[in-house]
C-alpha cells in the first residue's frame, strides 16, 4: 500500500480539499475553504498545514461565531452545496463557534468545525484554557459541541480520521441529516504524523440525491388534494434548497393552490405571483392567515412548522383539517401527523404533477385566494407610503430598499423587528433575494452572514438589514469584508435599544423594561413610561463603522435615505447607511398569534390583563393527532 507521512493536520486540509460533490450532473469542490483564528490549539497543526497547502485558500475572520455565520450563510445561498470549513484553538476560540453551530444545525445548514482540543496525552495538563474536571479525564469544553453537531468526534490518534472524515463528509452532504459536524482535534495529536494511505487523499465524488417518496403514498397524497375544498401550500426552506421553485410553480398554476411562505422559503415563489400569500404565521400576511385558518388540507413543503409558521399551533382552525408534508427529512414529513411524502422537494412535485392531472381548486377559492393576494399587495403599498416623522418608519425604509435595490440582490436579516416586518412587507423576486436566518434568529448573523453570501454570490449587491442591538453584538466583520474586498451595503436602522423585544415586553404589560439605551435614572433603567425623560447614550454607531474601515453615510430623513441608497452604488467597498427610526411605529400582526409566556402572578394589571388575554389564546393551540382531529385537548397545567 502506497502511504504520505502527514501530520494528522495536512491528512485533514489534503483529505478536505479533495472532497466533491454533484447534483444533477453539476460537480463543484464541496469547500470553499477554511475560516479560522489562530492559537495554540491549532497554529502549529491546521495552522501550519493550510500554511503548506495554499491551493486551500485560509480566510482570517475576527470572531469565531462569526466565521461560522459566514460558512453557514455561505452554504444557504449555495443551496448547501458548498461550505467553509472553520479552525479555532482551544478553549474560549472553540466555544465562541457553539452558537454557530447550534445556528447551522437549527437551520440545517452544512458547516465543518475543527476546534482544538486538549492534549491527548495528558501528561502537561491542565494546559492554559483547558477546563478540568476531577471526575473525568475525558472531557473538555469541547464535549459542548455534541448537543448542537449532527456529527461529532474527538481525534485522539492520527489513525482516526480514516473512519471520521468520511463519517464527516456523509453527514455534511446530506440533505435531511446536514447541520454542523464537529471534529474536535486535540493540539498536540493534530501536529503528530502518521503514514496515511494515499487513496485517502484521492479526489472523492459525493452524489447528492433527489430521493423519490413511496408510490403508494403519493397516490393517496393525490386522492386527499383532489378530495380537499380548500387547499394551501406552506412553502419553506426546503423548496429552495431543492431548487424546486419553478416545479412549484408549475404545480400551483395548474393546481390553483396558494402558497404561504415561511421565513426561509420565502421567495419560493414570486411575490407578484396571484397565487402567492406572501407569508404565514406570527409573522404572515392576512392573506395567507386567512385561508390557513380554513384550511382543509395543508401541504407543507420543506418546512420544520416553527412555531412562527404554525402562530404556536393556532394557524390552523378547521376541526379536521389534514396534512400533506414533503420533506428530505422523515422526522419532518412525519410532523403534524401529516401523510408523509419523504423526498426531494423538486423530484417529488414532479411525481405528482401528473398524478393531479386535470386537478383544479374550485373557480370561488381561487378567486377568493387571487383577492386576497391583490388586497395584501395594497397593504404593503400603504406602508410603504408612510413617511412618519421626524424619525422614518422602519416600513418606509423596507420599502426604499427593496424599491432601490437591484431586482437581482440579496437583502440579508436575523434578529429584531426587522424580521417579521421584512417576513410581511419584503416583496421577494427570485429565490435568493430574502435571506432570513430565522431559526436561530441570532442577533450577530448580519453581518457575518452578508459576507457569507457576498461571497458565495459576488456578482449580487448583498443589503444587510440591521438593528442597532444586532450591530453592537457582532460588527467585526466589516473588517474581513474591507481586507477581503467583499463590498456589503449594510443599512443600520438605529433605533436606541430593541424596538423588538420592547414591544413584546409592553404587550406583556411589561413597559419594555430593560430594552431601550438610555442611562439608568436613581438605579433603575427607565423603561417606556419614562418616554422622553431620559438621558440618551453618548453611543455614534457611524463613526463605530467608519472606524472599522466602512465608507459611512449618515441620513436622517426618508429623502436622504433614498439619496443614499443610490450615492451607495458608486462605492466600492462595504457601506454602512445609518439612520435613527421611530421606536414605536410598527407594523401591525395579521389575524395571528405567538405564544410568549406571562407571568401568572404579578403586582402590575397589566400583567394581569395579559395574563389573562394569553390563556385565553391559548384555548385556540392544536394537536393534531391524524384521522380524527381532537380540538380543546386540555393543557396538562390548566386541566
Ligand atoms: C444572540 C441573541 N441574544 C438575544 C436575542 C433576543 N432578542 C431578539 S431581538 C432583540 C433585540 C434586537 O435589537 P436590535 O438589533 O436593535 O433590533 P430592534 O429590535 O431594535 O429592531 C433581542 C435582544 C437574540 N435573538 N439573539
Ligand atoms: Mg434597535
Amino acid at each position: 500500500m502506497q502511504t504520505q507521512y502527514l501530520t494528522m493536520a495536512q491528512a485533514v486540509i489534503a483529505f478536505l480539499k479533495n472532497q466533491y460533490v454533484e447534483r444533477d450532473g453539476a460537480e463543484q469542490p464541496f469547500f470553499a475553504g477554511c475560516f479560522g483564528i489562530f492559537g495554540h490549539g491549532n497554529v502549529g497543526g491546521i495552522g501550519q498545514a493550510l500554511q503548506q497547502m495554499p491551493d486551500f485558500r485560509y480566510y482570517q475572520a475576527r470572531n469565531e461565531q462569526a466565521m461560522v455565520h459566514i460558512a453557514a450563510a455561505y452554504a444557504k445561498v449555495k443551496n448547501r452545496l458548498q461550505t467553509f470549513a472553520c479552525t479555532s484553538s482551544i478553549g474560549p476560540g472553540a466555544t465562541n463557534m457553539v452558537t454557530g453551530a447550534a445556528l447551522a444545525t437549527i437551520n440545517r445548514l452544512p458547516v465543518l468545525l475543527l476546534p482544538g482540543d486538549i492534549f491527548a496525552r495528558r501528561n502537561v495538563a491542565p494546559v492554559l484554557q483547558q477546563l478540568e474536571s476531577e471526575h473525568s479525564q475525558d472531557i473538555s469544553v469541547n464535549d459542548a459541541f455534541k448537543p448542537v453537531s449532527r456529527y461529532w468526534d474527538r481525534i485522539s490518534r492520527p489513525e482516526q480520521l480514516l473512519t471520521a472524515l468520511p463519517e464527516a463528509m456523509r453527514v455534511l452532504t446530506s440533505p435531511a441529516e446536514t447541520g454542523a459536524v464537529t471534529l474536535a482535534l486535540p493540539q498536540d495529536v493534530q501536529a503528530e504524523a502518521y503514514a496515511y494511505p494515499v487513496a485517502f487523499f484521492s479526489r472523492r465524488l459525493w452524489h447528492i440525491p433527489r430521493n423519490r417518496p413511496d408510490r403508494h403514498a403519493l397516490e393517496q397524497a393525490a386522492a386527499l388534494i383532489r378530495a380537499s375544498q380548500r387547499p394551501l401550500i406552506i412553502a419553506g426552506g426546503g423548496v429552495i434548497y431543492a431548487e424546486a421553485t419553478e416545479t412549484l410553480r408549475q404545480f400551483v398554476d395548474r393546481s390553483g393552490i396558494p402558497v404561504g411562505e415561511t421565513m426561509a422559503g420565502k421567495g419560493s415563489l414570486s411575490y407578484n405571483h396571484p397565487l402567492s400569500l406572501g407569508a404565514i404565521g406570527a409573522t404572515g400576511t392576512f392573506a395567507a392567515n386567512r385561508l390557513a385558518r380554513d384550511a382543509d388540507l395543508v401541504i407543507g413543503i420543506g418546512t420544520r412548522y416553527s412555531d412562527f409558521t404554525t402562530s404556536s399551533k393556532t394557524a390552523f382552525q378547521a376541526p379536521d383539517v389534514r396534512f400533506i408534508n414533503i420533506n428530505v427529512a422523515e422526522f419532518d414529513a412525519a410532523k403534524h401527523a401529516a401523510l408523509a411524502l419523504t423526498g426531494d422537494a423538486r423530484a417529488t412535485l414532479e411525481e405528482l404533477l401528473p398524478l393531479l392531472n386535470g386537478y383544479q381548486v374550485t373557480g370561488s377559492y381561487r378567486s377568493q385566494a387571487e383577492q386576497l393576494h391583490a388586497a395584501w399587495d395594497a397593504e404593503v403599498e400603504r406602508i410603504y407610503a408612510i413617511r412618519h416623522e421626524p424619525l422614518p418608519s422602519q416600513g418606509e425604509l423596507i420599502g426604499a430598499v427593496n424599491e432601490l435595490s437591484s431586482p437581482e440582490a440579496i437583502m440579508l436579516c436575523a434578529a429584531g423587528s426587522l424580521p417579521g416586518d421584512l417576513h410581511k412587507l419584503w416583496r421577494a423576486r427570485h429565490p435568493k433575494n430574502y435571506h432570513l436566518e430565522y431559526g436561530y434568529s441570532c442577533m450577530g448573523y448580519e453581518i457575518a452572514g452578508g459576507l457569507g453570501a457576498k461571497m458565495a454570490a459576488p456578482d449580487r449587491d448583498v443589503y444587510v438589514m440591521v438593528g442597532d442591538g444586532s450591530y453592537l453584538m457582532m460588527n467585526s466583520e466589516i473588517v474581513t469584508s474591507i481586507q477581503e474586498g467583499y463590498k456589503l451595503i449594510i443599512v443600520l436602522l438605529d433605533n436606541q435599544g430593541f424596538k423588538s423585544i420592547g414591544s413584546l415586553s409592553r404587550s406583556l404589560g411589561q413597559e419594555g423594561f430593560g430594552t431601550r439605551y438610555v442611562y439608568p435614572q436613581n438605579g433603575v433603567l427607565p423603561d417606556d413610561t419614562a418616554g422622553k425623560d431620559v438621558r440618551t447614550l453618548p453611543v455614534d454607531l457611524a463613526a463605530n463603522a467608519r472606524s472599522l474601515g466602512a465608507h459611512v453615510i449618515e441620513c436622517k430623513t426618508y429623502a436622504e435615505f433614498v439619496a443614499a441608497l443610490d450615492a451607495v452604488q458608486a462605492v466600492e467597498r462595504t457601506s454602512v447607511i445609518y439612520i435613527q427610526n421611530d421606536r414605536y411605529e410598527g407594523v401591525p400582526s395579521y389575524e395571528s398569534w405567538w405564544d410568549v409566556p406571562v407571568a401568572a402572578v404579578s403586582d402590575m394589571p397589566q400583567v394581569q390583563a395579559a395574563h389573562a388575554a394569553w390563556a385565553e389564546m391559548r384555548k385556540q393551540e392544536r394537536y393534531f393527532l391524524g384521522q380524527e382531529q381532537q380540538a380543546g385537548i386540555p393543557t396538562t397545567t390548566e386541566a
